[in-house]
């Protein structure tokens, strides 16, 4: 299997450290070797890539950015290079370590008691134990704060009731990050598997992160004790914040995808002849669609770099996480549709990445706040007026048509 050289027009490796560096090449070492034979099989089985669970818990690619239990405690470039080349292998892969890092671990380490981090960090550290995050339910995506989910204080401790969806590996969750409603708003629990009452069930019929289990998560009177609080959540806050750690790695996550549609469409363009003998990648037309795609993955990197030595030294804003989440799986998507044209009829056969990533990056556009919400995270952030919420509808005037027409009118 060919070694990816990597996309790097404005030198910008210079800028990397050493470590940053060396992160990045045995990441893409361990997607160039272990990822890209299996990924295309599994996309096609709609299965999750298990066996690589180990490895990449033995990588410290779990929780790489989080310190203590042995973790590695990653600034924030060496940890968007991790995510840059999963999502260069397979846009699930990404997420897979996505949900254990970022809304898994990170939520038990910051709002967790001390027993809580000592039972479950180490273990979700190896990829021994694997979590999920119930946020998203079937009426309330774009808007959690409406959830339904609730739990209830009881003597010993809480019962949950309510329905989660479009949950990344639920039904292989040891644990479940899961948000509910309670009398002081929306708190964080951890809900273990095989806890009575708590259902989990996948979702069929994917054509987009086959490479990923989804699922839905049910609470039916679950019962769980009294420290299965995250003790540390008050709000929506919570989660929110989770989200910012997952979409910072997506910014990054887009560029890996976009690096690899372009980087097969380059090689196919410069070796398939059409028409006079000469290789596709010798017309202007072609030729300009390749400059686009390599202009603005440059500036996605730019962008990526920026927003991780911001995170580095604590100024990182939620919606500047925002724009490179927007803008960079924006990017992957038009780069996975100039890719498929460029391959012609080939654009369609998973004998290419192509076409996978072309429907994985139609998930990773909408999920972790679509791409709308991210419009109007940022301009809630320029213009101080946030715009979720549509005006209330006026209720509607009886219109003079629907009178009844009186007796002997002249209709
Ligand atoms: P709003 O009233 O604006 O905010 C409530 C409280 O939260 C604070 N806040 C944030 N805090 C930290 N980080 C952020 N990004 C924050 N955004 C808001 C805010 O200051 C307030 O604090 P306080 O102290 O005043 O209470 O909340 P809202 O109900 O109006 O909603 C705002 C909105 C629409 C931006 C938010 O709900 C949103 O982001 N919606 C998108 C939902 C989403 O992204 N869901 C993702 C589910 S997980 C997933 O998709 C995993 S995919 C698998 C993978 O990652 O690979
Ligand atoms: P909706 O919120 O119904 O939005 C539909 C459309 O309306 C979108 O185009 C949206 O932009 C637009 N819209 C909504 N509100 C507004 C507004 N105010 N102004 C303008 N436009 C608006 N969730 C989890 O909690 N955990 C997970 O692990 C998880 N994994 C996922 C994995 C996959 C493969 C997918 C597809 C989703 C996952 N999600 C997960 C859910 C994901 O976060 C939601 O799908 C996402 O937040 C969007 O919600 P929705 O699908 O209900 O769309």
């Amino acid at each position: 299997m060919s070694r990816f050289p990597g996309v790097d027009l404005l030198e910008l490796d210079a800028l990397l450290t050493e470590e940053e560096r060396l992160v990045r090449d045995t990441v893409r070492a361990f997607v160039d070797d272990k990822v890209k034979p299996i990924i295309e099989e599994c996309h096609r089985e709609a299965r999750t890539p298990l066996e690589l669970v180990p490895e990449m818990g033995a990588l410290n690619l779990f929780g790489a950015s989080l310190s203590e239990y042995g973790l590695p405690g990653l600034g924030g470039v060496a940890y968007g290079l991790i995510m840059q080349e999963l999502e260069r292998g397979d846009s699930g892969l990404r997420s897979f370590v996505s949900v254990q890092s970022s809304l898994v671990m990170y939520p038990i380490h910051t709002f967790g008691s001390q027993e809580q981090k000592d039972r479950w960090i180490p273990r979700l550290a190896s990829g021994e134990a694997i979590g999920c995050f119930g946020l998203t339910e079937p009426d309330f995506g774009s808007n959690p704060g409406g959830m339904r989910t609730t739990a209830r204080q009881t003597s010993d401790g809480w019962v949950l009731n309510g329905s989660k969806q479009w949950i990344t590996n639920g039904t292989l969750a040891d644990v479940a990050v899961v948000w509910a409603k309670t009398e002081e708003g929306v708190r964080g629990f951890l809900v273990e598997k095989g806890t009575p009452g708590f259902t989990s069930s996948d979702q069929h019929g994917k054509f987009s992160l086959r490479a990923s289990t989804t699922s839905e998560l049910g609470f039916h009177d679950c019962r769980v004790p009294a420290d299965a609080i995250l003790p540390g959540s008050t709000g929506l806050k919570s989660p929110l914040m989770c989200l910012n750690q997952a979409r910072y790695g997506i910014a990054w996550g887009g560029i890996g995808s976009a690096m690899e549609t372009y980087y097969t469409a380059l090689e196919y363009a410069k070796q398939r002849v059409q028409f006079n003998g000469q290789p596709i990648a010798c017309h202007q037309l072609v030729q300009e669609k390749l400059a686009w795609m390599a202009t603005e993955i440059s500036k996605a990197q730019l962008l990526a770099y920026q927003l991780g030595k911001l995170k580095d030294s604590g100024r990182l804003k939620h919606w500047q996480i925002s724009m490179g989440k927007r803008n960079n799986i924006w990017l992957a998507r038009e780069c996975a549709r100039m890719a498929r044209e460029i391959l012609g009829a080939n654009g369609i056969v998973d004998d290419y990445p192509v076409i996978r990533h072309m429907l994985n990056i139609e998930s990773v556009y909408t999920y972790e706040g679509t791409h709308d919400i991210h419009g109007l995270i940022i301009g809630e952030a320029i213009t101080g007026i946030p715009a979720f919420n549509a005006p209330e509808r006026p209720a509607a005037k009886k219109k003079e048509a629907e009178q009844p027409v009186a007796a002997g009118s002249a209709r």
